[in-house]
């Protein structure tokens, strides 16, 4: 049944609306894996990379309260946080060259909710902050959600914010805030966020004025196989057009604590997931399955599935371990290392611009 598909991969051929979602129906999961290592091979080779890394949430204070996450809270709400510049500053200085890491960090990944209080000011010092006190560290911060929502407060268009945040130290910024595209279910999903467009055109501009960024897909919840596929073509269409994204990360929905419920993702579609984009995403040059998500072991065994990155060493993570995250929240440098040799790929330490560090690891 996948025949004409596999010819089209193997003769380098772009797939079609239709092949994705004819691979989606399918349940022949090795061929699908076989046919998205093989075109992860020929893109990355053996090489499997990660990064050393930490996250911060700055606030879990969000005006939008999206359905599904267990993270936000609304302002004055048990168990309402929001972090001082002083104290991110505390979290960075904790992990860099600790026994955690072993190494210094390359990157942090800071994403948040949207604070009802806090003015555009406020993450530009917080971004010049780090930079100045650790100006080697790549700074990957705020979601297109989150851009979007700083121009509202800052009154300033959407490519004057960049620019801004751009001079005061990001560096890029990570994939988070696309969901899914469709209308229907993302008006029942998160009818206050902005919409899929609006989302694709931030990131427009992002790359306009020199900003890389991630993507990603939020699937296992409420979503149909044309509401996947459909995301995956929009993330295409803009990488033709602006080749801005670095990689593509499929998140899976995590059900504990949400307004919607529902069920943990399986380990077959997260697998298929990973294989499909691979294969979809032929302007794509990383598929990342981030372990936080996956788990430690789909994360492994999707590095035959197409994935070439499994992130990085976290250390903290709040948003899926509020929604029932199985996962630690931090791993070491060696545990990674492990995880990567032991699917007998090759780790690759890389920056974040997937610059390798280290590649004498076997
Ligand atoms: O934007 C929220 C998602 C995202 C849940 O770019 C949930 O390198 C699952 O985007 N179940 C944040 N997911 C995480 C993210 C990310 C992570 C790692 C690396 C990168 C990168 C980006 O998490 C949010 C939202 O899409 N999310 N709630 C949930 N219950
Ligand atoms: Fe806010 Fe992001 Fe959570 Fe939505 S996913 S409620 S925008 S923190």
């Amino acid at each position: 049944m996948l025949g004409l598909i596999k010819d089209k991969v193997l003769s380098g051929q772009r797939l079609v609306e239709k092949d994705a979602i004819r691979l989606f129906q399918s349940d022949d999961i090795f061929t699908i894996g076989r046919l998205a290592s093989y075109v992860a091979e020929k893109k990355n080779n053996k090489n499997a990379y990660f990064i050393i890394n930490r996250h911060v949430n700055p606030t879990n204070i969000c005006i939008n309260r999206c359905k599904f996450c267990a993270f936000s809270r609304s302002k004055g709400e048990e168990g309402a946080y929001e972090l001082t510049i002083e104290e991110i500053i505390e979290k960075l200085k904790d992990g860099h060259g600790s026994q955690v890491t072993g190494h210094g960090f390359s990157e942090v990944h800071i994403v948040g909710g949207l604070h009802p209080d806090w003015h555009f000011e406020y993450y530009l010092d917080m971004l010049s902050s780090i930079k100045k006190e650790f100006p080697h560290i790549a700074i990957k911060a705020f979601t297109a959600v989150e851009v979007d929502y700083m121009s509202k407060i800052s009154g300033l268009s959407l490519e004057e914010t960049l620019i801004a945040l751009k001079k005061n130290g990001l560096d890029l910024m990570p994939g988070g805030g696309a969901e899914i595209f469709s209308e229907g279910v993302r008006n029942k999903l998160c009818p206050e966020k902005i919409s899929g467009d609006r989302w694709l055109e931030v990131m427009e501009i992002a790359h306009r004025v020199g900003i890389k960024t991630n993507a990603t897909m939020l699937y296992g919840h409420l979503e149909g196989i044309e509401d996947r596929v459909k995301h995956l073509l929009k993330l295409r269409d803009l990488q033709d057009k602006t080749g801005g994204f670095q990689a593509f990360i499929p998140l899976a929905y995590h059900p504990k604590n949400t307004e919607i419920g529902g069920f943990y993702s399986s380990g077959i579609d997260d697998l298929k997931t990973i294989a499909i984009s691979r294969l979809v995403l032929d302007n794509f040059d990383h598929i990342k399955a981030y372990w936080i998500m996956l788990g430690e072991k789909i994360s492994q065994v999707a590095l035959l599935f197409g994935a070439d990155d499994v992130d990085g060493t976290i250390i903290e993570e709040k948003i899926t371990h509020s929604a029932g995250a199985m996962s630690e929240e931090g791993m070491t440098r060696e545990e990674l290392i492990y995880l990567i040799k032991k699917a007998g790929k090759v780790p690759v330490q890389r920056d974040a611009f997937y610059n390798p560090i280290d590649r004498g690891l076997m």
